[in-house]
């Protein structure tokens, strides 16, 4: 384990061929350590912050520094040219004296001045470190730390917008707007302690309660926000159902544009869950190809089955196939597959609609809610994609990005433990009020929790499990 006083150095950009490689050094000896493997670099001038410098980075000198010298390399070697960005504390990412190096890019450049720069002194750096170091510093809260993960994550253009708004301060102010008025209701409780008359002076017990209503109603909001969360960091997943034949497979390729799964005319041609991703309008849909679904089969078959039916409980959108023919023929009932998930909406699609004559094709036309498709000349594909926008929850989505929370499972976890505890705080204080110095008790024990959201509350544990899923370098 690292002592956060030691100054780390690491390849903040990916390895491999590139336009530029940055090193990223911080840390109390940041500019001493520099000065070592880049002697041009503020040699005889104090170092001016955010003030950009060119020059060479060489291998430092010293015996200690040439026994860590890879093969080839000998102290004075010049590494690479370089530009030299100073950002000194508390001005930085970290809040440290921090110094980037952006070296040319491509495999050894950045590795050979990460090097260098340990040589001279610096210790490499775990995952997460700056950002960890940022938050010990005050410069981000957890929950903005964590939406830096997200932005480096994202895949779309809408949850990096919301993953950077959460970087922003967007979930912190919310956070905020609750334990700011339960922080004063707290000093009002404990100021009524301070009074040792038999009188109480406290604020009234239905005050109380009404200020503990309204804290679990803003709650209650976030936690509304939680599924918008998963669909933009994880994408909203759509999972296509029906008999075998229907055109599932069809459909599937034909959403994503390529030949990515098997179309056959036998029956029970899909046995596993196949999924692949449809970027559109900038959200992310996680398609999910099926098994057909039908009462016989095989092991093989039912084994798909049960994969289907598996895949059903974590949708958040149903797509149901029917083949046109058959709904123009008869009133088959195609809703029986899906109650598998009563949470996700439903969307209702006859395929293969070119293959119906004008009169059956009218007659489907009349069914509301029906998204007539053809995989085969693309027919209903753009309504399709039209309802999947609609049935993601677009307005939950669009208001997690515009107060910038991008919720997680900590988070939920959090909202979640303290609902309950102001639930149970409700109770009690509409009951038989236990008296303000339990109820401010109970209070401190509440905020404590929501204090966990922002890391103003916090344990080792907890920042070890956050910032070991970072890269190295960030
Ligand atoms: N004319 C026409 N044929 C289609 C269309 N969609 C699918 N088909 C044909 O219908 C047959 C079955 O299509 P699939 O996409 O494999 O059907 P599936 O629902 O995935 O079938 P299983 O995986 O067996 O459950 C194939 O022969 C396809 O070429 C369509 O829109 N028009
Ligand atoms: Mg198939």
């Amino acid at each position: 384990m690292k002592t956060d006083t030691a100054t780390v150095v690491a390849l903040a950009t990916p390895e491999g061929e590139g336009g530029l490689a940055v090193v990223r050094l911080s840390g109390h000896e940041a500019v001493a350590i520099a000065r070592r493997v880049a002697p041009f670099f503020g040699a005889d001038a104090e170092v001016e912050s955010h003030r950009a410098v060119h020059g060479h980075v060489i291998w430092p000198p010293g015996d200690r520094a040439a026994a860590r010298a890879p093969v080839g390399i000998v102290p004075g070697d010049t590494l690479d040219e370089v530009v030299v960005l100073p950002m000194l504390a508390p001005h930085s990412y970290t809040g440290e004296d921090t110094i980037e190096f952006f070296c040319h890019g491509g495999r050894m450049p950045g590795r050979l001045v990460t090097a260098a720069c340990q040589a001279a002194g610096a210790e490499a750096a775990p995952p997460g470190e700056f950002t960890r170091r940022a938050f010990l510093n005050g410069k981000l809260s957890l929950d903005q730390a964590e939406a830096v993960a997200d932005l480096i994550a994202a895949a779309d253009p809408l949850s990096a917008k919301a993953a950077l708004r959460q970087v922003r301060g967007g979930l912190d102010a919310q956070i905020a707007a609750i334990e700011g008025p339960l922080h004063l209701l707290l000093a009002d409780l404990e100021g009524s302690l301070e009074f040792v008359a038999d009188e109480r002076v406290g604020p009234p017990r239905a005050e109380v309660a009404r200020r503990l209503r309204a804290a679990a109603q803003t709650i209650d909001r976030l936690i509304s926000l939680v599924p918008a969360g998963r669909q933009l960091r994880d994408g909203i997943s759509v999972v296509l159902v029906g008999p075998p034949n229907a055109g599932k497979s069809s459909l599937f390729n034909a959403l994503l544009g390529e030949d990515r799964v098997i179309v056959d005319p036998e029956a029970g041609t899909t046995r596993d869950v196949v999924t692949a991703t449809l970027r559109h309008e900038g959200l992310s849909f996680v398609l999910h190809d099926t098994a057909g679904l039908h009462p016989d089969g095989g092991r093989v078959e039912r084994a798909g089955m049960q994969r289907t039916v598996a895949s059903l409980r974590g949708a958040d959108v149903v797509v149901n196939l029917t083949e046109a023919s058959l709904l123009a023929a008869t009133d088959t009932d195609n809703r029986r597959d899906v109650d598998e998930n009563r949470q996700a909406a439903v969307i209702e699609v006859a395929t293969k609609i070119d293959l119906l004559d004008e009169r059956e094709s009218g007659r489907l036309a009349g069914s509301n809610d029906l998204v007539m498709t053809s995989s085969v000349t693309g027919v209903g594909l753009a309504q399709l994609k039209a309802r999947l926008i609609a049935a993601a929850e677009q307005e939950r989505i669009q208001e997690a990005i515009a107060l910038g929370v991008l919720l997680n499972a900590r988070h939920q976890d959090r909202l979640e433990a303290c609902r309950t505890d102001l639930d149970e705080l409700i109770t009690q204080v509409e009951s038989r009020y236990p008296g303000d110095e339990v109820v401010a008790s109970m209070l401190g024990t509440t905020l404590s929790v929501l204090g966990e959201i922002s890391g103003r509350v916090h344990t080792e544990n907890l920042l070890a499990t956050i910032f070991d899923r970072f890269c190295v370098g960030k």
